[in-house]
């Protein structure tokens, strides 16, 4: 049962994997009109499986054949007896002939074709049960990485503190993945590792494996695009922008793995204050673009730009309509009453600040609801630390220096 599952989510893998790679081949092109640049990539692996590139992905591999192999001699074996047969003891004319002592039963042939197929399926049951003894104990010795899925990111939490949106690990040593969900039921799929787990709301699961072979690293803004690393998708559909939450994984050696352990736990912290808010987007505005604009376009989340529909059509940016005090505020769990944001915001009210409003809003969205939009994003608590927060917050206050994407296009410090 377990290896039939498995076959056939490896099965249906190998073509998602396909058509994400026709997607991710496409995409450069149409956004480059003037220079046409057409990605190509090899995919690795071969017709059924991609890649197999974790300890435990030979077993999952060979089950997979062994259960291939044998359903294509059963299934050509009986179709040509099937046939045969039907063709020798076919009705020839209109007399029937029916001999007396013909066999009605054979023992041995009997016996055979029963306890052959019994052995194969207990060997078959074996095999799985093995597999998935194995997958779901993790040794324990084994790096641990926190996970958050959230609509629609995923932050990856090292033990020093260190977060990343995309999955890098060490090589050559087990790691465990400790998972937990925001908000509605995700999976994490890594299908050259042969590995998928259900991410749920209000549970911890775990997903182990270990990758030997050190696959080198891009800069951030290259993961989603390059050759390198290895595909990590969601697998459970889980709103509007679930294919966003298809990332990579790199593998390091080891110290490799520790040096941009280190660099990715300090780099807020080594930017200079002056310049903090530059380095906001992309990086930290990654894990809200898939809601918030900047740009004024409509969202899940209300634009940090000018948005011109919805309740906060011509209020001005974000930070504009907070600090005016004009947003209009429609329900939440701190919600008494009050119709725009200014009833909130001020000495002695709720909020001191207008930087407190939105701090507030990262760590505890659901306490004040913007009119017109539900309690829909996810809380940011132990992933984005104060520093981040006040990036965020520069951001927002100078949006005219970022473009679309938030990539940085000012000057940093003017
Ligand atoms: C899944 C969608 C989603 C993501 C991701 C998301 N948000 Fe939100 N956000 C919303 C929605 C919906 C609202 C409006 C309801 C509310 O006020 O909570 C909102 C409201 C806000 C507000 C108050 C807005 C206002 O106009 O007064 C702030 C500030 C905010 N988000 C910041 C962020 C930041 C920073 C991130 C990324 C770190 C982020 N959000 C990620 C959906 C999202
Ligand atoms: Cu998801």
């Amino acid at each position: 049962m377990i290896d039939l599952s498995s076959t056939l989510a490896n099965l249906a893998s190998n073509t998602v994997l396909a058509l994400q790679d026709a997607a991710t081949s496409t995409a450069p092109a149409a956004a480059a009109l003037a220079e046409p640049v057409v990605e190509q990539r090899e995919l690795t692996g071969d017709f059924w499986l991609p890649q197999a590139s974790s300890t435990l992905a030979p077993a999952t591999d060979f089950a997979f054949n062994a259960i291939t192999w044998l359903s294509y001699v059963f299934f050509f074996g009986i179709t040509f007896v099937l046939v045969y047969l039907t063709w020798k003891y076919r009705q020839r004319g209109t007399t029937v002939r029916y001999d007396a002592d013909a066999p009605v039963h054979n023992t041995p042939l009997e016996v055979g074709w029963t306890v052959i197929p019994l052995l194969l399926v207990i060997a078959i049951f074996f095999m799985g049960f093995k597999g998935y003894l194995d997958l779901s104990t993790p040794p324990k010795n084994a790096y641990e990485i926190n996970v958050t899925a959230a609509q629609w990111s995923w932050n990856f939490k090292y033990p020093n503190g260190a977060t990343s949106n995309d999955l890098v690990v060490p090589a050559g040593q087990p790691v465990k993945l400790v998972m937990r969900s925001n908000d509605v039921l995700h999976s994490l799929f890594i299908p050259d590792f042969r590995v998928k787990q259900d991410v749920i709301p209000g549970r911890y699961s775990y997903l182990w494996f270990q990758a030997d072979e050190p696959t080198g690293i891009v800069p951030e803004d290259e993961m989603a695009t390059t050759a390198k690393g290895h595909y990590l998708f969601c697998t459970e559909y889980c709103g509007t922008d679930h294919s966003n939450m298809n990332r990579k994984v790199f593998v390091l050696n080891e110290e490799d793995f520790k040096e941009w352990e280190e660099t990715q736990a300090r780099w807020l912290d080594e930017v200079p204050d002056e310049e903090l808010y530059s380095v906001a987007g992309p990086k930290l505005y990654l894990r809200c673009s898939n809601c918030h604009s900047i740009d004024g376009s409509a969202g899940t989340g209300p634009s940090w730009g000018d948005q011109t529909s919805g309740s906060i059509a011509g209020l001005g940016s974000l930070w504009t309509r907070t600090s005016d005090g004009k947003t209009p505020i429609d329900g939440g769990t701190r919600d008494d009453g009050g119709s725009t944001i200014s009833e909130y915001i001020g000495p002695g009210k709720l909020y001191e600040t207008p930087e407190d409003y939105i701090r507030a809003s990262i760590y505890n969205p659901g306490g004040l609801l913007v009119s017109g939009y539900g309690p829909n994003m996810p809380h940011f608590k132990g992933q984005l630390n104060d520093r981040a927060i006040d990036a965020l917050i520069g951001m927002m206050k100078q949006l005219d220096q970022f473009d679309a994407k938030g990539r940085f296009i000012g000057k940093a410090g003017n």
